[in-house]
């Protein structure tokens, strides 16, 4: 089987995956501007070789597109959306809203407020619409790239294979770690 490849166009780079080219994580920003931090989570998804799309989309700004991308997300094969945005984030709980995937909510520190508003805004979904909401900015990102793996490994043994040796990797670099005499 000839490996396929999954162009990112946000991201602007290209995931390799041996069985298939049909994206399974959305990543959706706010702006442009969040791709800095949003990128933290499309590296990790390549280096787990899953398969991912990109878009910027605003709920306040292109609610309509938004809503479009989210309502058809699933059926195009879709199974976690990550949702990152700044300020008065509403982004993941709209989409939420418009879906029965799985929202993981990254918060941007887009403002004066240094992403405690976004935090705040993601993290406190009334009740009967759940979005799973990040750590603030890089790391944050980053770890919704995993819990988008974890979630994806219940049903994928190759990919549980990777994310165990991607783990063992980071303890191995702790144990490896050199402080100065
Ligand atoms: C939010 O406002 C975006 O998610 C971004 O974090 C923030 C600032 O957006 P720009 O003014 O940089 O487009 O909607």
């Amino acid at each position: 089987m000839s490996a396929a490849s999954l162009f990112c166009p946000s991201a602007g780079f290209r995931i390799m995956n041996p069985m298939s080219d049909q994206p399974l994580v959305g990543v959706v920003m706010g702006s442009k501007s969040d791709y800095e931090v949003l990128s933290a989570a499309i590296e990790i998804l390549r280096a787990l070789e899953i398969p991912c799309e990109a878009r910027v989309l605003s709920a306040h700004r292109t609610p309509d597109q938004l809503f479009e991308y989210v309502a058809s997300a699933r059926g195009r094969g879709l199974r976690v959306l990550i949702a990152g945005a700044g300020g008065a984030a509403h982004l993941a709980g709209v989409m939420a809203a418009k879906t029965l995937l799985p929202v993981l909510a990254v918060p941007i520190a887009a403002t004066p407020l240094n992403g405690l508003d976004s935090l705040l805004s993601m993290v406190q979904m009334p009740k009967g619409i759940p979005v799973a909401t990040l750590a603030i900015g890089k790391p944050g990102a980053a770890n919704a790239a995993l819990f988008a793996a974890e979630i994806l490994a219940l049903n994928d043994a190759a990919l549980y294979e990777r994310l165990a040796a991607w783990r063992a990797a980071r303890a191995q670099e702790v144990l490896d770690a050199k402080l100065p005499e």
